[in-house]
């Protein structure tokens, strides 16, 4: 059987506790590419005193046993049960120490899990359970223990040799090989182990905590890359401030490392004091990383360093749990990113990403809780319901408690858990008991998949002065559970006058009125609220800030529609606002273009434009993101069967229409902000150059747009306005594309990241035949099917943002995008399910698609020897 594949099913119910404590781990590596020897002796310890003997269970995969002896005698295969990838020495009585050694083949490892080798250099990812394809051990997160790792290797081939914690002797060896050893005081779950071994680049730089602890910041990286981590290394210090002055928690060890590589699996990882980071998330220079990528390194360095309170010092105690740990980082990386550059801007981006990511798999073959309670294959769980689902559960809490109270929660949360792995009922609980609430049907988000809609209705009674809001709140069934319970709602809420002034809220039975935002709260399934000395029919600003993660239903007008757009003090409604007026117009388009009628430009969207391009006081980023329409994905996703030239035909459409109509208003705005300024890194540059660029993209549908971006890629000193003028160029099929791609290859041909942007806007051009230069760029030498970042770039863009190229009717997309799912299938097995998913939702199409892409699942599905990482995507999928 080949790993991995026909995984049962675990469930969350069936936890047990182990029965054993671990109490030392010794590792010692004689490291190789071809070959490591790994060697490791720890000790078991019963956890009851006069308990009954007790089974030894290990984890290993893909190991070659050389020995293994408990108490100093060898065991035999006769003494031990291997079953999948699990050991079992069978009723042990006593405390007892197990040595063990295997050889692992690093430089063979291409599904990048357990040791494995990126260009010249050897590294780790153990998370969620590759430690096991490192040595034998308990390999579960509840397994807690303290490490001293040897390393010893070659010396000229791998000077540098990394572990978790502090550095604590070293020396030569015969052969010209060398040795160093490394104690991480503080116990931990495997999944936190790391080593890295090569030939590797540091900067250094260095911040003292609060306490005086002087701690040692080194940012390992290739040599040629070494003038790109400037960028990190402050983001680094930020986070490790930002924690100390908005959490109260300091960093705990001497010593804080970041490695970078280019091939990864993921984002990055939060492994004790030896952070691995994709290189996407840590090298930047103003020629080659966008400002996006300036914002993701930020984010997500913030994210690696906040685990090492929440997830590290407490962790989870199963892998059900991993909402735990992950959905309260991306809470605090949010809350870092937002008060480091615009609240505003983030909290959009965040609801951006959770309509188009986290609703439609929650509205999927994959739908789950939070907290899921099965699972086949762990790695194909760390989704968008997890983190950013998980995320804005924990920022409920943040809004019913308020900072104060949310920090006290935290603060008991450390107190009781501090070194232990935990639930995320202990976390409830510890806010809870913090603020002496009750928390219990809050709990229900822990539980409940799929996304509640929010049906608003209002009643305006002028004669009374009366203004009634009735809110009924519905989960649709998902295919994971059929019956839904009400969910506690936090609801933010504003009302304004026809001319956009902020009312006074006062609630029936209220002794005097509010104004500004009313924080209520629903948790049944209907309430209603009374408001009363309400002198107009009002104008509701809902759930501001988007205070609940839930669909929100009210049959706006669109003169309703321009008030908010207009004049509301929450950014997020009036962005909600100008997207639900494009969605309008886009989708109304799509059924005239059905029809055979003609489309044409709703005034109520030109006029809100034209507002927007004159606002001189808002934050540009601002206007840029109520510019942006909404993308083919979140258009999809309001139809019932998606038609998906209609909805590519009816947003060019709208797009053009309003780039005709307000040519003088995008030029002049963009001329203005178009000011040759050389490039700078602060907020504000960045917020500039989004609202330049978004005016850009609509000029490029004008007969002016094509010598605007021309002249804008021969001036740019900097990625941003670089790509977003080959962009556009590409995306018009402007004659000048074909040349300024060329070019942009020839001078970045050897940079990895910057060719995966080359390959992405080769990518994501819509239409039937994208697919074929697609095909052909797979055999470009920059690309390789075997590296995570260009799989991404080329297939997965393709898949899942290019809608026309994918769903082309004639099934050219899907044949492909299924050949190279099974190609992946072989190579890593992570990546292919990653790939897998976005056939998710086949349902959703006209017959004929449907057809062809379930055809394709069934192809996918009789592989022989299919890894259960993909096995669990697909078949999912054709239930
Ligand atoms: C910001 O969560 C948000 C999410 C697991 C790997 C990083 O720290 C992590 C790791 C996956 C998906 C998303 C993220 C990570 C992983 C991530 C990174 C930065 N524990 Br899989
Ligand atoms: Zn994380």
């Amino acid at each position: 059987m080949k790993e991995g594949s026909a995984r049962k099913v675990i469930y969350r119910k069936d936890y047990k506790a182990y029965p054993w404590e671990v109490n030392q781990l010794d590792l010692y590596f004689e490291i190789g590419s071809e070959t490591t020897i790994v060697r490791a002796e720890m000790e078991f310890l019963l956890k009851e005193v006069d308990s009954a003997p007790q089974d030894i269970v290990l984890n290993g995969s893909n190991l070659e046993l050389v020995s293994m002896t408990l108490n100093d005698r060898a065991l035999s295969a006769a003494d031990y049960v291997i079953e999948d990838e699990t050991l079992t020495i069978p009723d042990v009585s006593q405390n007892c120490v197990l040595k063990t050694e295997v050889r692992i083949h690093p430089g063979s490892n291409s599904a990048l899990e357990g040791l494995y080798l990126s260009g010249e250099f050897l590294l780790t990812q153990c998370e969620a359970q590759g430690f096991r394809k490192i040595t034998w051990f308990p390999d579960r997160p509840d397994v807690m223990t303290t490490y001293r790792v040897t390393l010893e290797a070659d010396q000229s081939a791998f000077p540098v040799l990394l572990s978790n914690g502090n550095q604590v002797g070293s020396g030569e060896s015969a052969d010209g090989r060398h040795w160093v050893c490394w104690e991480d005081p503080f116990p931990k779950p495997s999944y936190l182990f790391a080593l890295v071994a090569g030939q590797l680049a540091l900067v250094e730089d260095h911040f003292i905590t609060r306490s005086g602890r002087d701690v040692a910041l080194r940012i390992y990286v290739e040599a040629e890359n070494i003038d790109r981590c400037e960028h990190a290394m402050e983001s680094l210090i930020n986070s490790m401030r930002w924690d100390e002055n908005r959490f109260d928690l300091e960093y705990d060890l001497d010593i804080y490392h970041i490695v970078a590589t280019n091939d990864f699996n993921m984002g990055a990882m939060e492994n004790k004091s030896l952070n691995i980071f994709n290189s996407i998330y840590v090298l930047a220079r103003p020629d080659t990383a966008t400002d996006a990528d300036y914002q993701g390194i930020e984010g997500v360095i913030g994210h690696e360093y906040f685990h090492n309170w929440t997830g590290n010092r407490v962790t989870c105690q199963d892998w059900f749990q991993l909402t735990l740990k992950e959905g309260l980082t991306v809470f605090r990386d949010e809350e870092f990113s937002a008060d480091m550059q615009s609240r505003a801007v983030k909290r959009i981006r965040v609801v951006r990403g959770l309509r188009s990511r986290q609703f439609p798999e929650d509205d999927g073959p994959m739908a789950h809780p939070i907290r899921p309670d099965h699972y086949a294959e762990i790695n194909n769980f760390y989704t968008a319901t997890v983190y950013q689902k998980g995320a804005t559960i924990i920022r409920m809490y943040h809004t019913l408690l308020g900072e104060t109270g949310f920090q006290k929660g935290m603060k008991l949360y450390f107190e009781r858990h501090d070194g232990q792995a935990v639930t995320c009922d202990d976390f409830l609980a510890a806010m809870a008991d913090a603020n002496n609430i009750n928390l219990d049907r809050f709990g229900r988000w822990y539980s409940q998949s799929g996304t509640p809609q929010v049906h608003v209705s209002d009643h305006y009674d002028a004669g009374a002065q009366k203004y009634r809001l009735t809110l009924r709140q519905h989960t649709p069934a998902t295919h994971d559970q059929k019956d839904k319970q009400p969910l506690v709602l936090p609801f933010a809420l504003g009302l304004l006058t026809a001319s956009g002034d902020e009312m006074p809220l006062q609630l029936e039975g209220e002794a005097e009125a509010v104004t500004g935002t009313r924080l209520l709260v629903m948790q049944e399934e209907q309430e209603e609220f009374i408001f009363v000395g309400v002198s107009e029919d009002p104008v509701p600003s809902l759930f501001r800030d988007y205070s609940a993660p839930v669909k929100i239903l009210f049959d706006y007008s669109p003169e309703q529609l321009a008030t908010l757009i207009a004049y509301d003090s929450d950014a997020y409604v009036r962005w909600d606002a100008a997207q639900r007026m494009a969605v309008n117009a886009i989708l109304e388009q799509c059924t005239r273009h059905a029809q055979g009628t003609e489309m044409r430009l709703d005034a109520s969207l030109l006029k809100a434009f034209r507002g927007i391009l004159s606002d001189h006081q808002a934050d540009p980023a601002l206007l840029a993101e109520a510019m942006t329409l909404p993308d083919e994905a979140y258009l999809a996703d309001q139809m019932d069967v998606v038609d998906v030239d209609g909805i590519h035909t009816a947003r060019e459409f709208i797009k053009k229409a309003l780039a005709r109509e307000l040519e003088v208003f995008f030029a002049e705005r963009y001329t203005g902000l178009n000011d040759g300024q050389s490039y700078q890194k602060t907020a504000e540059a960045m917020a500039r150059r989004s609202l330049k660029n978004i005016c850009m993209s609509y000029l490029l549908e004008t007969d002016a747009g094509e010598s605007l971006a021309v002249a804008q890629l021969e001036s740019s000193d900097n990625m941003t306005d670089t790509l977003a003028a080959l962009q556009g160029l590409i995306l018009t099929g402007s004659p000048r594309a074909e040349k300024a791609l060329s070019e942009f290859e020839g001078k970045w041909q050897s940079d990895a990241l910057v060719m995966d942007k080359w390959f992405v806007m080769q990518a994501v051009k819509p239409g039937k035949d994208t697919v074929n230069t697609v095909r052909k760029l797979m055999d470009h030498p920059a690309f390789s099917i075997q590296n995570p970042n260009k799989v991404r770039a080329l297939i997965g863009v393709f898949a899942m943002l290019n809608p026309t190229g994918f769903h082309a009717a004639d099934g050219s997309g899907y044949a492909f995008h299924a050949d190279r799912v099974i190609e992946l299938d072989g190579l890593n097995p992570q990546i292919a399910a990653r790939m897998a998913s976005a056939f998710n939702r086949w349902k959703r199409y006209d017959e004929g698609r449907k057809e062809l892409m379930k055809t394709e699942l069934q192809r996918i599905a009789s592989v022989p020897d299919l890894s259960g990482d993909v096995s669990e995507i697909v078949n999912n999928a054709l239930r």
